[in-house]
């Protein structure tokens, strides 16, 4: 196995959170000093998400915030946007702060939002970088060119859902954008595929950890696989792995509120070379694993795929 699970999953559950949630998934994860900070997405009781925060020291326990960190805007244009729910927080950290992109829901769609902190005390929401209908944007978390770069998942009727890339001089204005990888016909990530953890940055290039949907009788399944990206150039792909490094098997991964999922928002390397995935199962618990840098660069390159 690529990934190893961690022995304790679940490591979050909705029996962990101080208000009434239904869910515990989809978090977005960074280090932030010495601390582990986990931006978690919860189903409210009305069936609309949140996003909750917890701490740890050791990237395995975790203590969760008396109150919600992020939840739908009441003021300005936010108000209009998030009406539905806030979602699947990703983070990025560059320029001493941390970005944060999650899914803004309305009856306009979903589009994305962008918010800032330094400390994860407070946030500021910064600017709602997308128009409808776009989800899972993750920005990288270095400049190219001077110019920041985002892989974002637009939806389309004519084509299957597939990963873009869009670059911006001041992370409000985005453009020059480009398809750069698209999902491959009856494989394991056929239906649709979107970025998942903050691309993370390796000697033979940046390790993107995605997801990848395969529709059967059953439902839709949702898998990790990787893909390496250029160090210099981030809408070439180097590499992509043709077999998925996670698919649902635990228990908890294969019940729940979407039965047969195992998503990621966030995945945080470690000095010694290995990187801690999390991932939400069945969109109802947040799970943990680890998993060798190099092994994941190297599965890229197994039977690699063209990327478009
Ligand atoms: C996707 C998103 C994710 C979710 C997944 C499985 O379309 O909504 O937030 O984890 O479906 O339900």
């Amino acid at each position: 196995m690529i990934v190893k699970r961690y022995s304790g999953n679940p490591i979050l559950t909705k029996k962990d959170i101080p208000y009434p949630v239904a869910t515990v998934h989809n978090a977005g994860m960074v280090k932030h000093n010495d601390d582990y900070i986990m931006l978690f997405r919860s189903h409210n009781l009305n069936g609309r998400s949140i996003i909750g925060k917890a701490v740890s020291k050791d990237g395995y326990n975790f203590e969760v915030d008396k109150e919600p960190f992020i939840i739908p805007s009441t003021e300005g244009v936010f108000k209009e946007y998030e009406a539905f729910g806030v979602e699947d927080p990703r983070i990025s950290f560059i320029d001493g702060e941390y970005l944060i992109t999650y899914s803004a829901y309305s009856q306009h769609g979903v589009r994305i939002g962008l918010a800032k902190t330094k400390d994860f005390k407070s946030v500021e929401r910064f600017s709602l970088i997308t128009e409808a209908d776009y989800r899972n944007v993750v920005i990288f978390p270095e400049k190219f060119n001077g110019l920041y770069a985002r892989l974002d998942r637009p939806h389309s009727e004519i084509s299957p859902w597939a990963i873009w890339i869009s670059y911006s001089p001041d992370l409000r204005y985005w453009g020059d954008s480009e398809l750069i990888m698209r999902p491959v016909q009856y494989h394991w990530d056929e239906m649709k595929i979107g970025p998942g953890a903050t691309p993370i940055k390796t000697p033979r290039g940046w390790l993107n950890i995605y997801h990848g949907v395969f529709p059967t009788m059953a439902g839709s399944v949702y898998r990790l696989g990787v893909a390496l990206h250029d160090l210099h150039n981030p809408a070439k792909i180097i590499a992509v792995g043709d077999e998925w490094i996670l698919q649902p098997e635990d228990t908890h991964e294969i019940t729940g509120y979407v039965p047969n999922v195992v998503f990621t928002c966030g995945a945080i390397p470690e000095p010694d070379g290995s990187v801690k995935i999390y991932w939400g199962g069945a969109d109802t618990v947040m799970c943990v694993g680890t998993a060798n840098i190099e092994e994941l660069v190297d599965h890229c390159f197994k039977n690699s795929r063209s990327a478009l």
